[in-house]
């Protein structure tokens, strides 16, 4: 199975953490995804004991392990963006999803060709593309 790194906002703010949680759900159903934390909706839980060191060693290992870097981009986080950059280093194909109707997108990412980009007004719109980057 593929292995996925899902990526979404932790520090930049929890507003979509329930969307990533069902993404992630959504890609577990045929893929693996590295970062099922991402999706945690108790982020207490998330932040006990882990040194912020740990976090990094461990994210950036996930990161060259990957295959595919899914990004869920609405809620802008400095995190993702670092981890879009890292993933582009290392040559892993990148999805970046977000909500056109909430958000415009950095142009760091829009203005980079190495980046797949797909706005979408609904959560609805996500789920066959997601089907067709996992099929890839
Ligand atoms: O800058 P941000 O926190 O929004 O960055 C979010 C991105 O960085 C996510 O895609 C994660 O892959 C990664 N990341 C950030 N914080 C953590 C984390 N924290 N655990 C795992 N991955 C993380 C655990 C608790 C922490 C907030 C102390």
């Amino acid at each position: 199975m593929k292995k996925v790194y899902f990526a979404g906002s932790i520090r930049g703010g929890r507003v979509d953490a329930a969307l990533y949680e069902r993404m992630i759900r959504y890609i577990q159903r045929t893929a693996v995804v590295l970062t099922e934390h991402v999706g945690c909706s108790n982020l207490n839980l998330l932040e006990q004991g882990k040194k912020d060191e740990t976090i990094y060693n461990q994210d950036t290992a996930w990161l060259r392990e990957s295959e595919v870097l899914i990004g869920e981009c609405t809620c802008p986080s400095l995190g993702v963006g670092y981890e879009l950059a890292y993933a582009e280093r290392y040559n892993k194909p990148c999805h970046i999803f977000y909500d056109k109707t909430k958000t415009q997108l950095s142009a760091m990412l829009t203005g980079n060709p190495y980046f797949h980009i797909h706005p979408y007004e609904k959560e609805e719109d996500i789920y066959p593309v997601l089907d067709k980057i996992l099929s890839e």
